[in-house]
């Protein structure tokens, strides 16, 4: 931080000061929650950890960062006069993009004023006796609000694994989503990246193009397709401008919050080869359209089967060396189980002679050496060393915030065997909170912007009712919680998801427990759900006065 960036933060820091709301986490969520907060008269105060705005768009810089929904639907709606007057370059925005965008959205509704940047929240904890939360800063604030409200992001807790000897890695070394804003100069220097997820795949290519050789070691193939990103059509944008609110309307209402084509009504076992190559061939390129080629894709393990081989088979005729497109080939998981990705170039990458592919499953990292990294096969010399390994997803923001509820317990001991909430927006034990996207909601599986409104919307007309009512305390009851963990359980069984070791279950981080924690029941059933409960007075909710 410079100097005067320091006196900022310092002439910007509270003590015991107390607000309707403290907010933590400044991206979209954050943002959104308190402009909202604002609009009905509350007092409210956002705790950000980064130097900026933008959550997702502040950290994520590694060269080729990308967002993989289109650009109208993934940003907010909630100002007609903004999606209006804001151009996107891009049909799939780039996180400069983005982090313009934040910064436009924050000047815009003057929210600076509010954030206090530079700031982790180490502590909040509920007093038993005032019904206040009281929060607790890195910096020393000590704040207490009638209402905790996390913004915090599904995917911003870091997840570096421990590999033996980093510490003694003589080169640099880097996380993705700590990626140094001023970039970094990759010419003539000998790269290794670990980690070929979305983020690998969106990184690996411009990490090709700027280093002198790129060493890239996979553990877990991925099934990608080509993005075809384009700049943005002017007669696209136009014509979208002018239908916004039927296409916000629609996503609203959709599985996934952007529009995507409808679900055919036929099996994939009923159509003849030739019909089913003829479909996957003309949803090529669109995710979405590939998993809705057939009804029971992202059911049957038989059918999903055909389009991973589709899948196959288009990386088999891109790559040139058979061996690098057999290693690059996922197998035994189905298609649609991790998220899928969409890249620019990708698996063309392993054509260049300055790329070389390592199979780390078979030969797993023993090491990260002074001058590089050793798996159980060879050694690497390397330069650099790239971190594209993922985040510790959805509980891991929240279990860093060390949230304490009623009776001294903490979340982390309340969800030991995995996250447990109503609606994926409160839980038990933890009254007044309100988790902006937390586990048990679309959040991951949808278009963020999309559900990311819907919730704030939703906690701003709960404050509302609460205040109108002369109530003080919201907070779910035990039987409805209960259930509503089993629907989202039952939901996810009903899909393949299960069926791959993905974030989405926590499977990456070793020891943490296995649950699926997205709703996969989709946006628009789970909107209808949050209202209904509304309509029949906060019905699963324990309200007091
Ligand atoms: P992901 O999807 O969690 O990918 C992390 C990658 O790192 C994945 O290929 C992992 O292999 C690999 N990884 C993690 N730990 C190791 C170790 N110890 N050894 C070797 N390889 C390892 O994170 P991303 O950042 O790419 O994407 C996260 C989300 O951001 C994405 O889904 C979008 O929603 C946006 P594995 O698969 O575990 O074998």
């Amino acid at each position: 931080m410079s100097q005067a960036q320091e006196e900022s933060v310092a002439s910007n820091l509270v003590s015991h000061t107390e607000y309707d709301a403290v907010v933590v986490g400044a991206g979209f969520a954050g943002m959104y929650m308190l402009h909202r907060l604002r609009e009905k008269g509350l007092s409210a105060r956002v705790f950000e950890t980064g130097e900026g705005v933008g959550g997702t768009w502040y950290w994520n810089r590694y060269p080729g960062a990308r967002v993989d929904s289109p650009s109208m639907q993934y940003s907010l709606s909630f100002s007609s006069e903004m999606e209006q007057e804001w151009k996107w370059s891009e049909f799939y925005s780039p996180q400069a993009d983005l982090e313009k965008y934040a910064n436009h959205v924050a000047d815009r509704f003057d929210l600076r004023r509010d954030i206090q940047f530079g700031t982790r929240v180490v502590g909040a904890s509920f007093d038993d006796d005032t019904k206040r939360w009281l929060i607790e800063t890195d910096r020393g604030d000590s704040v207490s609000a009638k209402y905790f409200i996390t913004a915090a992001g599904c995917l911003s807790a870091t997840n570096v694994p421990n590999f033996k000897g980093i510490e003694s890695f003589e080169g640099q070394w880097y996380h993705t989503s700590r990626w140094p804003a001023e970039g970094v100069d990759l010419t003539g220097k000998r790269v290794g990246i670990i980690g070929t997820g979305s983020t690998g795949i969106q990184a690996i290519p411009v990490l090709a193009e700027q280093s002198e050789h790129l060493h890239v070691f996979q553990r877990t193939p991925n099934y990608s397709l080509p993005s075809n990103n384009t700049k943005m059509d002017p007669a696209f944008e136009q014509e979208w401008k002018q239908t916004y609110p039927q296409h916000r309307q629609a996503a609203r209402e959709s599985a996934v919050g952007v529009e995507i084509p409808a679900f055919s009504d036929r099996s994939a076992l009923d159509a003849t080869e030739e019909e089913r190559q003829a479909a996957f061939e003309g949803a090529w390129g669109n995710y979405a359209a590939l998993l809705a080629t057939f009804n029971d894709i992202t059911t049957n393990p038989e059918a999903n089967e055909f389009v991973a081989e589709f899948v196959r088979n288009k990386i088999r005729q891109t790559v040139k060396n058979p061996e690098v497109a057999e290693l690059l080939a996922p197998k035994g998981y189905p298609i649609g189980t991790k998220r899928i990705c969409i890249d620019s170039g990708y698996f063309e990458t392993y054509n260049r002679d300055n790329v070389t592919l390592v199979d780390v499953k078979t030969n797993p990292i023993e090491e990260i050496t002074p001058t590089g990294l050793r798996t159980t096969a060879d050694s690497y010399d390397l330069d650099v060393l790239v971190f594209a390994t993922g985040f510790d997803a959805m509980t891991g923001p929240l279990f860093r915030m060390g949230i304490v509820g009623k009776d001294g317990l903490s979340l982390q001991d309340k969800w030991d065997a995995g996250p447990r909430t109503y609606l994926g927006i409160s839980t038990v034990g933890f009254p007044n909170m309100f988790m902006i996207t937390g586990p048990g909601s679309p959040s991951v599986l949808s278009n963020m912007t999309t559900s990311i409104e819907q919730h704030v919307d939703w906690i701003i007309d709960t404050i509302t009712y609460l205040k109108k009512n002369g109530l003080e305390n919201i907070e779910p009851m035990a039987e409805a919680e209960d259930q509503w963990v089993e629907h989202v359980n039952e939901v996810a069984n009903l899909t393949l998801y299960p069926r791959a070791n993905s974030w989405y279950l926590g499977a990456n981080i070793p020891g943490k427990p296995r649950v699926f924690m997205p709703y996969v029941g989709g946006v628009g059933n789970y909107r209808k759900k949050c209202d209904e409960v509304v309509a029949n007075n906060y019905e699963g909710f324990e309200l007091t006065g």
